[in-house]
């Protein structure tokens, strides 16, 4: 159960709940000529040529016509469960996108340089604003579950839908090309483009062209917009998806670059978000008003007749989807530990035998480091972290103990004098923004060699000087051997200049291949242990404790 004390009512429920969206002017107006050249071009069209004549359709009847029609049972099945699990991903993506809620066409995000957002705010430039700071409030009613920083429990349902959708996609393709229903979505002549356009032409002018009956085949325009959705739009939006993966991006930039980039990527998610949000909008207002009693037969019966039981049980199917929401936002607000369980259940043995396999190996230019670098996490208010930031850190020790051989307290000196290494790497942050930087220290790998951890040490604790969002020593733990890996390291270098105080000094993590939360910053000392279970509430984490974030944040 999420408490709703005072703590959490700041962090949910701030009394700036204000929802303004502001985009660029140069994209509003790329936008706006988007939808009204192909309108003028449909008025330009009509008012010099007339509407375009379009063949009178046969009514067609069963046997009339060859190929596939109608809906069988699974279709009819994968149509309601792709609803469902679009809607879920929706609203839970909205909730995301809400604690990060700006976006970009580069990778450096610096305030000021995203194409829209969703804030009134500015950032502002004579004190610390972390992107926590710039999270906004999302009403429950759109997002799921909503409010403010609940992007872990968000994420929980983001993912444990995509694997419903993807799977429900699979499956509905494979079906596709087995009973040859195919043909009635994939367009196979270029008669269709024309004939779309006719259409177009007809529905910009108000008037409905001659209809189809859907049973048996669908009109240019709407074959087109079918075929997108499920041969354009959810392939994008999955190998998006896929694309701000901080294991994905750190192996393999290309991939990123694919798509324009990370943060591109992460516009056309979103553009996609909007596009399905726009397909449902006409779909539904065509299904009403072309027949809605026969359409509703059609899709939820499988049959082709005017009862209204087509309609009824849509409705019904609409209501569970509905009532779906209420569902979890229940379970995201009384059990999101259980949550949080169950989406780890399955993404953690499919992210250990995929993603997090991938090596970082990228290799960016000093000329890509970011200008502005978000920063993130409360600044030590310890005394004892201030006193040493005022004394330069001469005199910080970092401890490192538990289950090792050689114990081990380092001064910042005698970490400069174990061998360094350096990387310019892509930070990926769980609110959505990256930074380009570069990162000196010493390798993970060469601090566990001195300190020769025991055959039961599994597990590596780093505790900061900092506090978490709710108060409490912020810890994450690493398993051992994930900080074993190539470019696993305590930093105290960012772009060649000691380690900014805001950015984590005198130490921080970096593990390039997992998400920004689990680079603990103001490092204050570090323990081998058996499991993470030990520590905190045994989650992995600060923030896997209380905002029930993932313990391999590979994505
Ligand atoms: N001690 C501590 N470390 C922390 C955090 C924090 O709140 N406290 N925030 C994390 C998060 S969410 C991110 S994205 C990165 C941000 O690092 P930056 O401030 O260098 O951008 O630090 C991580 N390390
Ligand atoms: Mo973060």
């Amino acid at each position: 159960m999420i408490a709703f004390d005072a703590a959490h009512r700041a962090v949910h429920y701030p009394p700036d709940r204000r929802f303004r969206i502001w985009i660029r002017p140069s994209v509003l107006i790329i936008l706006i000529l988007c939808v009204l050249i192909p309108l003028i071009l449909a008025w330009g069209e009509n008012f010099l040529y007339g509407l375009p004549a379009m063949a009178q359709i046969p009514q067609l009847r069963e046997g009339s016509m060859g190929g596939p029609h109608g809906f069988p049972g699974w279709i009819r099945w994968f149509h309601f469960f792709n609803f469902f699990f679009l809607a879920m991903l929706a609203r839970s993506g909205l909730s995301i996108l809400m604690d990060h809620p700006r976006l970009y066409f580069n990778d450096d995000c610096t305030p000021g340089s995203e194409w829209i957002r969703f804030t009134p705010l500015c950032v502002p430039t004579d004190r610390i604003w972390t992107a926590k700071d710039d999270a906004r409030y999302i009403s429950p009613i759109f997002a799921c579950p909503g409010y403010r920083h609940t992007v872990g429990v968000a994420r929980s349902w983001h993912f444990i839908d995509v694997y419903g959708f993807i799977i429900v996609g699979i499956c509905f393709v494979i079906g596709l090309f087995i009973t040859g229903q195919w043909q009635r979505l994939i367009p196979t002549s270029w008669n269709v483009p024309v004939q779309a356009w006719y259409t177009f032409v007809h529905y910009a002018n108000f008037h409905l062209p001659p209809e189809p009956d859907g049973f048996y085949g669908y009109n240019a325009l709407q074959q087109i917009a079918y075929a997108s959705t499920v041969f354009v739009m959810a392939p994008i939006s999955i190998l998006t998806g896929l694309a701000m993966s901080p294991a994905v991006v750190n192996h393999a930039p290309w991939y990123a670059r694919l798509f324009g980039g990370r943060q591109t990527a992460r516009s056309i998610h979103f553009m996609m978000f909007c596009g399905y949000i726009a397909f449902i909008i006409v779909h539904v207002t065509l299904i009403v008003m072309t027949g809605f009693r026969r359409n509703m037969n059609h899709i939820v019966m499988g049959t082709d007749n005017l009862k209204p039981i087509g309609m009824i049980l849509g409705f019904v199917g609409i209501a569970v989807v509905i009532a779906s929401w209420f569902v979890a936002h229940y379970v995201s607000w009384k059990s999101p530990r259980a949550l949080q369980h169950a989406q780890r259940a399955v993404s953690l043995p499919l992210f250990r035998a995929t993603l997090n396999r991938f090596a970082p190996a990228q290799r960016y230019r000093r000329d890509q480091i970011s200008p502005h670098f978000w920063p993130n996490g409360k600044m030590p208010t310890s005394e004892k972290w201030k006193s040493l930031e005022a004394g330069d850190f001469r005199d910080y020790r970092l401890k490192i103990g538990g289950l090792v051989e050689e114990p081990l307290e380092l001064s910042l000196a005698d970490l400069k004098n174990l061998p360094m290494t350096s990387c310019i790497t892509m930070h990926h942050c769980i609110q959505g923004w990256t930074g380009i930087a570069e990162w000196r220290g010493v390798l993970m790998k060469e601090l566990s060699e001195l300190v020769k951890p025991k055959p039961n040490a599994q597990t590596v604790a780093f505790y900061s000087f900092g506090e978490g969002l709710y108060g409490g020593t912020y810890y994450e733990t690493q398993q051992l051997a994930d900080v074993l890996q190539p470019e696993c390291m305590l930093a105290f270098e960012m772009n060649g200049q000691p380690l900014p105080s805001v950015y984590g000094a005198p130490l921080r993590l970096r593990v390039e291949n997992q998400l920004g939360y689990k680079m603990i910053k103001w490092i204050e000392r570090i323990d081998f242990i058996a499991s993470e279970k030990q520590v905190g509430e045994g989650e992995g984490g600060k923030n896997e404790d209380d905002e029930y974030f993932d313990l391999l944040p590979n994505i």
